[in-house]
């Protein structure tokens, strides 16, 4: 009996890697204007579709952003965008009344989508530098809904990496839309 366990042991040494949940592909990566950290040429546009798994949301931010500085960013910037939302469009160096400028800020696409533009027009009255960033794909925590929302739950929220799922106090039961709780009925 002894010699069979140690022999299941040792096969199981050599067997497959147990069938489980398919862990989602790491996405994460970086994104740079052509030619970073030379300057960027006139007359360019590049467009990154940036797609994370259900349940995941994209966490962008940037490390370089040198770009030219104009009126409502009408020359040269960088757009982000959430299906048709746009997050933020983006130019210059030092954000002003009229224009927006990265900084430190991070950006968090709304679901899992984060499109990413770069325009750059005919000319530049002096080179600048471009950008580069940072992004990777981030749990949503669905129990942390903004103030003023509906509770996504009824009592309690428990949150993990791809998803989320609601529990009852002692005495309740959980309904079929799997976030109501009523009345246990004996
Ligand atoms: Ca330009
Ligand atoms: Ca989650």
């Amino acid at each position: 009996m002894r010699l069979l366990v140690l022999l299941g042991l040792l096969g199981g040494g050599s067997a497959a890697v147990p069938m489980g949940p398919t862990w989602p592909e790491p996405v994460f990566g970086r994104l740079t204007s052509p030619g970073f950290p030379r300057e960027y040429g006139n007359h360019q546009e590049w467009r990154w579709a940036l797609r994370a798994p259900p349940g995941y949301r994209l966490r962008l931010y940037f490390t370089h952003f040198h770009l030219e500085p104009s009126f409502r960013c009408e020359y040269d910037f960088v757009k982000l965008s959430s299906g048709t939302k746009v997050l933020a469009t983006l130019c210059g160096q030092e954000s002003t009344d009229t224009e927006q400028a990265p900084g430190n800020d991070t950006f968090y696409s709304l679901g899992p989508s984060l499109d990413v533009t770069f325009c750059s027009d005919y000319s530049n009255e002096k080179p600048f530098t471009g950008f580069e960033a940072f992004y990777a794909a981030e749990d949503i925590d669905e129990c942390r809904e903004p103030p003023g929302e509906e509770a996504t739950c009824d009592h309690h929220c428990h949150n993990h990496l791809g998803g989320f799922y609601c529990s009852c106090r002692a005495g309740y039961v959980l309904h079929q839309d799997k976030r109501t709780c009523s009345e246990q009925s004996l």
